[in-house]
């Protein structure tokens, strides 16, 4: 089971021409409402500061972009930059999870939107140590708000009525020795409801000289999701390409984004913390995994 690049990728590189993402643009966070597509993106520009941008599209494939960001640090807790959006749809809102880079290293920070240019932040909501990679689940189980989040080497779970005060950490995913994920693993997107279980995209790395940054599934249960069902033995995408290969980071695919659309997942990575990517798979395709 792999993932299909796109033939067009990479679909969005820097722009020179602008200050704030004329170095880097990677990570994207996406969310489709049934029409637009709407992408949240990382740029580092010439100060090296991470920042957020905005870009729309019909199709997935193409899109249009702003001039300007659309979230910038705000604080002195993000004094090195915003990084690595994760965006979960929860009734009217679009809630996004964030690193937030202090000096003292990532915490996990969350905003909201309706629109993606007026924002509501929240500010830091977990404990403060380095954390990062958290997502949300898009729905309440078992009466509670969940998140994952990672603290290294492994993939947590998180707990709330309120979306902002979190409790009942639980470790569900650790590295696995001897594989391509054997150093440290995260949540990759958002999780999505199918009817055998959470699918999980994450991240592996592994280690090496230069660590390598690479993607796979786990499916999780519907109703206790610290239960990890499955998990690929391979990945399902790892850099191949130059742009994967070469780059800002090299040998890097990361992903934050994963959207449901007619009968694929669309999976969105920055390749080498350079450029954004897109890749598919078949529904059907995954399904057959699981029941395998
Ligand atoms: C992680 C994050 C990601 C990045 C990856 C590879 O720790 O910083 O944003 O894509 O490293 O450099």
């Amino acid at each position: 089971m792999r993932l299909q690049r796109h033939v067009l990728n990479p679909i969005l590189k820097p722009d020179p021409l602008h200050n704030w993402e004329s170095r880097f643009v990677f990570n994207p966070a996406v969310a489709y409402d049934g029409e637009l597509f709407h992408m949240i993106y990382r740029a580092q520009g010439e100060d090296m500061v991470s920042r957020l941008g905005y870009a729309v599209s019909i199709d997935g494939v193409h899109f249009k972009r702003l001039n300007e960001p659309v979230f910038e640090p705000a604080n002195d807790d993000e004094l090195y930059g915003v990084e690595d959006p994760r965006i979960t749809k929860i009734d009217d809102y679009y809630y996004m999870l964030y690193t937030a880079y202090a000096p003292a290293g990532p915490r996990v920070a969350l905003a909201r939107t309706k629109n993606f240019f007026i924002w509501k932040r929240f500010g830091k909501i977990l404990t403060d140590e380095e954390n990062k990679d958290a997502a949300l689940f898009p729905e309440k189980i078992g009466g509670k708000y969940v998140l994952l989040h990672r603290i290294p080497p492994d993939i947590w779970l998180a707990y709330s009525d309120d979306l902002i005060n979190w409790t009942d950490f639980v470790r569900i995913a650790s590295p696995r020795k001897n594989k391509w994920d054997d150093l440290k693993i995260g949540a990759g997107a958002p999780p999505i409801k199918t009817e055998y279980g959470w699918l999980l995209l994450y991240h592996g790395v592994q280690k090496a000289e230069r660590a390598i940054y690479r993607l796979g599934f786990m499916l999780l249960d519907l109703k206790d999701p610290t239960k990890v069902l499955k998990r690929t033995e391979e990945p399902i995408l790892e850099p191949e390409e130059s742009w994967e290969k070469f780059g800002g980071v090299p040998n890097v695919v990361f992903s934050d984004a994963m959207v449901e659309y007619e009968d694929k997942y669309y999976v969105y990575y920055g390749g080498a913390d350079t450029v954004i990517a897109v890749a598919t798979i078949e529904k059907k395709k995954v399904y057959e995994w699981i029941k395998s």
